[in-house]
């Protein structure tokens, strides 16, 4: 009952879409949208305390060998209260579970409304929207879903499981691991520590290849939500427009019946449809357009339509109506040598990269944390930033889209670095997130790019294979948008810059490499652009660059660690910026929006602190200096209303 993809279905997808390449987007064999409310649709939210346990068995088998799920968890042993959306990490006291891997078991009893049971018409689907990083899922003892990626959603139906006995309180169990491994993404390890002298019995450690706390648990909303049985399961929009009329190119899928009547609106924030149709997919032209723009290039960011689709279906006797409103974004993206264009106007990436990360909470969806950051965001100046290193909450792209910010929406292929990681199970996985990202965020105005890796070790010789066909495989997913991967290898040696749309590098002169030495990044940032450039003649964003500074720590002349030292450095990349600019450099995204939490390392003090704000969102002296280049380049660059002219307003 999981819904993730399979090789077969990727044969076939792969071979359609040579054919038809707008089709191909719709292909995937159900849809992801994201959980509404409607006059057809409820939904109800199962965050809250959770009972929980952390199979400590030595095997971490336990759960299974005793079936925990089968029975009340409160009944198998010792259950704790665990919040939901969080990760389990850091919510108590205990090392070990702070450091826990293997097998976390999820509880949960939930009354479901009498009528969903009642009505067999009604569907009942189980929607996880992140756990971290295998899952199963059980309901009243029967297994219903399976699911192996942390950052992506999973549904169940389970309609039929409910209506067995209506009365009885539906429990729902969820068994979520954390362990990966050379195949998962991100790539990991186990290593057994087996010198008795040295460690104890059973020891064993997670080797990563990335640089953030592996967070685990259920980190966004479980929900419930109910569709008809005839429902619309999928929709796909491709926007154009041209002089002043757009192009909202369309397909709606439907589950459930055979035939359907259908009537899909674009409605405008005035509320007036300005367009309609009663096909099942076609095109929509709308007069007099007002197409999103990005925050800062427009007086008015982040123009949504609403599209609703409303399918009338009838069996035998009783007819469904389901009514589904999806948010449409009209723009276009295109990439020259030298540009990155956003409705035929050149855009230039001013912003920064993120984590989901926080105290306490560690990954777990929060939002007002969410609203907090996106405020941040405004205050800088910043109008866009890369989901890194995985993707992140479906809500936080929708506030993208509406606040008119930019993404460059990244999967968790960060850490590829084994040559084991290359092999063609990890690449059948890589092919299958990038089906699974796609489906969920391909209607998304604010997603501009796709990023498919970050710094994998793409100059070992599968690389090329590798990348050629990842990146081949997203644009025939999604022909509308540009590809690429995040690199930190020599330009002479990369085995995919040949394949991506955009090269995207990383960088950390004066830090990682001739610690100190400020006065080499000049030289050494014009080496690295020209080398890039020269050699592939594709636009370029610095898609990394910081240092890190402990908030409070100050020394003048600077010294590494202190806010005067990040300062110059942040300062010393912008003057190459602002020659490269003016030729083929579209962007920069400073590492990182704010400090985060990491594994234990001796070059990590509590985390990693390249933030231009601290981990609790309080600015060092680099967000003031990043504020006032971001006003300044928005009012070179964008096209701003007097009243945005800077010094900003905010
Ligand atoms: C990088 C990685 C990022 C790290 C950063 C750093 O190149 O992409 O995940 O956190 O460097 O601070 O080392």
């Amino acid at each position: 009952m999981s819904r993730c993809g399979g090789p077969e279905r990727r044969a076939m997808f792969r071979v359609l879409c040579l054919f038809a390449a707008f089709d191909a987007v719709c292909l995937l064999d159900s849809g992801m949208l994201f959980p509404r409310e409607s006059p057809s649709r409820e939904v109800k939210e199962l965050n809250g305390l959770w009972d929980f346990r952390a199979d400590r068995s030595p095997n971490r088998n336990q759960g299974f060998e005793r079936a925990w799920y089968k029975s009340r968890l409160a009944e198998t042993g010792p259950v704790i209260d665990m919040p939901v959306p969080a990760s389990y990490n850091d919510i108590t006291q205990d090392p070990a579970l702070r450091n826990f891997i293997g097998w976390v078991w999820y509880e949960r009893e939930v009354v479901v409304p009498a009528r969903w049971a009642a009505d067999e018409d009604i569907r009942v689907v189980l929607r996880v929207a992140s756990a971290h990083y295998f899952s199963i899922v059980w309901v009243n003892g029967v297994k219903v879903a399976e699911h192996e990626g942390g950052h992506l959603p999973f549904e169940a139906e389970i309609g039929s499981l409910i209506r067995k006995d209506p009365t009885a309180p539906c429990r729902i169990t969820i068994a979520v691991n954390n362990t990966l491994t050379p195949h998962t993404l991100p790539p990991g390890s186990i290593q057994h520590m087996d010198d008795r002298t040295k460690y104890p019995d059973g020891f064993f450690v997670q080797n990563i290849y990335f640089d953030f706390f592996n967070y685990a648990g259920l980190h966004r909303p479980v929900v419930l939500y109910t569709t008809p049985k005839a429902y619309v399961d999928d929709i796909t929009v491709v926007t154009d427009f041209s002089d002043n009329t757009g192009v909202v190119k369309y397909k709606v899928s439907v589950q459930g019946a055979a035939t359907a009547t259908l009537k899909v609106s674009l409605i405008d924030k005035d509320g007036r449809s300005v367009a309609s149709s009663s096909e099942p997919s076609g095109v929509l032209k709308v007069v007099d357009v007002k197409l999103w723009w990005p925050y800062l290039m427009h007086e008015n960011p982040g123009y949504l339509y609403s599209m609703e689709v409303r399918l009338i279906a009838s069996d035998k006797s009783s007819p469904y109506e389901d009514v589904y409103t999806l948010p449409v974004g009209i723009r276009t993206v295109n990439v020259t040598s030298t540009q990155f264009l956003i409705n035929n106007k050149p855009f230039y990436f001013h912003g920064v990269n993120k984590h989901e990360d926080s105290d306490i909470r560690g990954k777990g969806f929060d939002l007002p944390l969410i609203v907090k950051d996106f405020n941040l965001l405004k205050w800088l100046g910043a109008n866009s930033f890369r989901t890194s290193h995985y993707p992140y909450a479906e809500e936080i792209l929708q506030m993208c889209d509406r606040y008119g910010i930019v993404v460059i929406d990244e999967c968790p292929g960060v850490g590829i670095k084994d040559i084991l990681s290359f092999g063609n199970a990890s690449l059948a996985h890589h092919l299958d997130v990038m089906d699974e990202l796609v489906r969920r965020d391909k209607n998304h105005p604010s997603v501009v790019m796709w990023s498919v890796a970050n710094e994998p070790a793409s100059e070992m010789p599968p690389a090329e294979f590798y990348f050629k066909t990842l990146i081949k495989h997203t644009k025939d997913l999604d022909p509308t948008r540009p590809v690429t991967y995040i690199t930190d290898s020599n330009y002479a040696r990369d085995k995919g810059a040949p394949f991506v749309d955009v090269i995207c590098v990383n960088s950390y002169l004066s830090w990682y490499h001739d610690s100190g030495h400020l006065e080499v990044i000049p030289i050494q940032l014009n080496t690295q652009f020209e080398n890039w450039y020269g050699k592939y003649q594709k636009p370029i964003i610095q898609t990394e660059y910081g240092a890190d500074a402990v908030s409070g720590l100050h020394s003048d002349p600077p010294i590494m660690f202190t806010e005067e030292y990040q300062n110059v450095v942040l300062q010393s990349y912008h003057k190459v910026f602002d020659q490269k600019r003016k030729q083929y450099v579209i962007g920069e995204l400073i590492w990182n929006f704010a400090d985060f939490m990491t594994a234990q390392g001796i070059t990590r003090v509590v985390g990693n602190k390249k933030g231009i704000f601290s981990r609790q969102r309080q600015p060092k002296a680099a967000a003031f200096i990043l504020k006032e280049r971001y006003w300044r380049l928005a009012n070179q660059t964008g096209r701003l209303p007097p009243w945005t002219k800077y010094p900003c307003p905010l």
